[in-house]
């Protein structure tokens, strides 16, 4: 039996002021909690008011025997930062990071001093083990997979991972750990014209899929819950924490057609008064009339579509290969049917030159989308294009901390950062100054009069005041 105190870090940062459950850490939690009598705590800095307090506090009066921290790769600095304090403040035992960042770079998390190992993708076999041999002190570090650690000289061992093949075999996440409250009625990723109480999903693991700028957490073979093990979650949560508003988070939720129209089945014959929405997006081009028709009798309302481009040639060397002319239609239907449509683009891709980009502007402004964002590539570690920016020496630094696909380094393209940033605000000019779409959104399943005016404001103000 041990004290786990398990941490997610936080920017404090205006732009994404979502707020989604720390998922990870309430998925091993529920491990930790279910094979041994732990004692585990979550901190979700995202809602402390002052964070390290409340963190240091926790440890003083919890004293754990181990810590685990989630952290992205913009909150590498926060990360660092807050691990030198817990040290600093007197704690000696192991700390261990996992989650997002640590994937993408494990080198970062074992070259900071105070921090003893990494785990690299899923946590739920990897971090459980990791503290099975920690606290019986037998076992070989080797064994693990999907970890990083310094072996006795000091240098950096990472292990090959394993991916949990069945993952209805995860029990479902801790709700019971986390301040649910703060979750179900706090800022969604989309706001629904009434408000609702919302819990986020994630029903699958992986994409298959080999976009050059995403993430590899959790490999590149898409794995799946079963429908009637999504459709057992949904309803707990229906049941026990009144949630009617579910967002799914999955990389690619419909990769799998049959077994995504046989979750929207469950939920249809079970009668459920729930709202669904993709706001991570959904493989538009492998939706059909058919299963549009499904997902809106479930309860759809919005899906995020992801084109990237509008032109055949990046979509090819970015290596999404979208059927762009397929997912025009598609899109065109799920706004037929009263699905709210969102569009994401990307400029700037390394290969792409100006045609290129007015081919991206042109299918955003002829597509029936109601919104769109349009970013700006920031090549992420652990993403193809970075691996391979770095291979051609035009990435050299490893400061991350605070850039997002909207605070991004430098232009790698054709085009220069000042030209992506004056054709990015071209994008949100055209893009929204359309009657047709002031219309749609308006009258569309999701945005509420008050919202509509936030996000005309915000995206004029992107179009307008943007610069370097
Ligand atoms: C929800 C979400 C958000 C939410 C919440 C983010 C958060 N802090 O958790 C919001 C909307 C705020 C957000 C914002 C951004 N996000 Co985001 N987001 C996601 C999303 C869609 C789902 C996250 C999730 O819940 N996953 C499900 C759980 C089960 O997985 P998990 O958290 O990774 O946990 C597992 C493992 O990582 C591991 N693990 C996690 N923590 C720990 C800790 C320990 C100790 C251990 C042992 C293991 C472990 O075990 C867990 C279970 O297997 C992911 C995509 C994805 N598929 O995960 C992107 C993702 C995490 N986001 C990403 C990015 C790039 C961003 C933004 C920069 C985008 C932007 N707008 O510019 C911002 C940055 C925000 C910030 N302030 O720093 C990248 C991260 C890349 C990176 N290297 O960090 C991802 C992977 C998407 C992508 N396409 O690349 N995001
Ligand atoms: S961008 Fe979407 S489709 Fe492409 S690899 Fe990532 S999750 Fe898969």
């Amino acid at each position: 039996m041990a004290r786990i105190l398990l941490i997610r870090t936080s920017l404090e940062d205006k732009f994404n002021c979502n707020l989604t459950p720390p998922l990870g850490l309430m998925y091993i939690a529920a491990v930790l909690l279910q094979n041994k009598k732990h004692a585990v705590r979550i901190i979700d800095a995202k809602v402390c008011k002052v964070k390290d307090k409340v963190i240091l506090e926790n440890i003083k009066g919890f004293n754990p025997e181990f810590i685990g921290i989630s952290s992205l790769t913009t909150e590498m600095e926060v990360l660092h930062n807050l691990t030198a304090e817990i040290r600093q403040h007197g704690y000696c035992n192991p700390i261990i990071v996992g989650g997002a960042h640590a994937s993408a770079c494990p080198e970062d998390i074992m070259n900071d001093p105070n921090i003893d190992f990494a785990v690299i993708g899923e946590g739920e076999k990897a971090f459980p083990d990791l503290i099975n041999i920690l606290e019986n002190k037998t076992g070989k570090l080797e064994e693990i997979g999907g970890i990083a650690f310094k072996n006795k000289c000091g240098q950096i061992k990472i292990t090959p991972g394993q991916n949990i093949q069945d993952l209805d075999q995860i029990p479902f996440p801790r709700w019971d750990l986390v301040e649910l409250d703060k979750y179900t009625k706090g800022r969604s990723f989309i706001r629904l014209k009434h408000s609702k109480l919302h819990m986020a999903l994630i029903t699958s693991r992986g994409c298959s899929f080999e976009c050059s700028f995403c993430h590899n957490i959790f490999g590149k073979k898409f794995r799946w819950r079963s429908p009637e093990n999504v459709l057992s979650e949904i309803k707990i949560l229906y049941h026990q924490h009144s949630i009617r508003y579910f967002e799914i988070l999955d990389d690619c939720f419909n990769y799998n057609i049959g077994r995504m129209n046989e979750i929207c089945d469950l939920i249809i014959r079970e009668k459920m008064d729930i709202t669904l929405t993709f706001p991570n997006g959904l493989r538009g081009d492998m939706l059909n009339d058919e299963s549009i028709n499904k997902l809106y009798q479930a309860g759809t309302r919005m899906i995020s579509f992801a084109p990237e481009s509008g032109s055949p040639d990046i979509q090819k060397s970015m290596g999404k290969n979208v059927n762009l002319l397929k997912l025009q239609q598609v899109i065109s239907k799920a706004v037929k049917t009263g699905i709210h449509a969102h569009g994401f683009f990307i400029i700037g891709f390394t290969e792409e030159k100006q045609d290129d980009i007015n081919k991206t502007l042109s299918f955003a402004v002829n597509s029936d989308l109601h919104t769109a964002a349009f970013y700006i590539l920031n090549p992420f570690p652990g993403t193809r294009v970075y691996e391979r920016l770095k291979k051609e020496g035009k990435i050299n630094v490893l400061n991350f901390s605070r850039k997002n696909y909207c605070n991004f380094h430098k232009a790698f393209g054709e085009l220069d950062l000042n030209s992506l940033v004056s054709f990015q605000r071209k994008c949100y000019f055209k893009f929204y100054i359309s009657e047709k779409r002031f219309f749609n959104i308006f009258n569309g399943p999701i945005i509420k009069a008050s919202d509509f005016l936030y996000y005309f404001l915000f995206f004029i103000k992107r179009a307008v005041f943007r610069t370097v």
